[in-house]
């Protein structure tokens, strides 16, 4: 297992830490997700075999947030 932080911008409220982190737990490989709204970052333990940091920043555009 690896784990990477993203930074997430535009989240706004509890309710956008859920949608990240729902759509960052759907992807495959992805053991566990922390996503702090007060520091704007996303914290992803993974299997680097089946995913990695590319998937996580789609899955964060695909929520409707940035990952630059
Ligand atoms: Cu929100």
């Amino acid at each position: 297992m690896e784990t990477v932080e993203l930074k997430v911008e535009g989240m706004d409220c509890q309710g956008c830490v859920k949608s990240v982190t729902r759509m960052l737990s759907g992807v495959p490989g992805v053991e566990n997700v922390d996503v702090s709204l007060e520091e704007g970052r996303a914290r992803v333990t993974y299997d680097p075999a089946k995913a990695g940091p590319t998937e996580f920043k789609r899955a964060v555009e695909r929520a409707g947030y940035k990952a630059p």
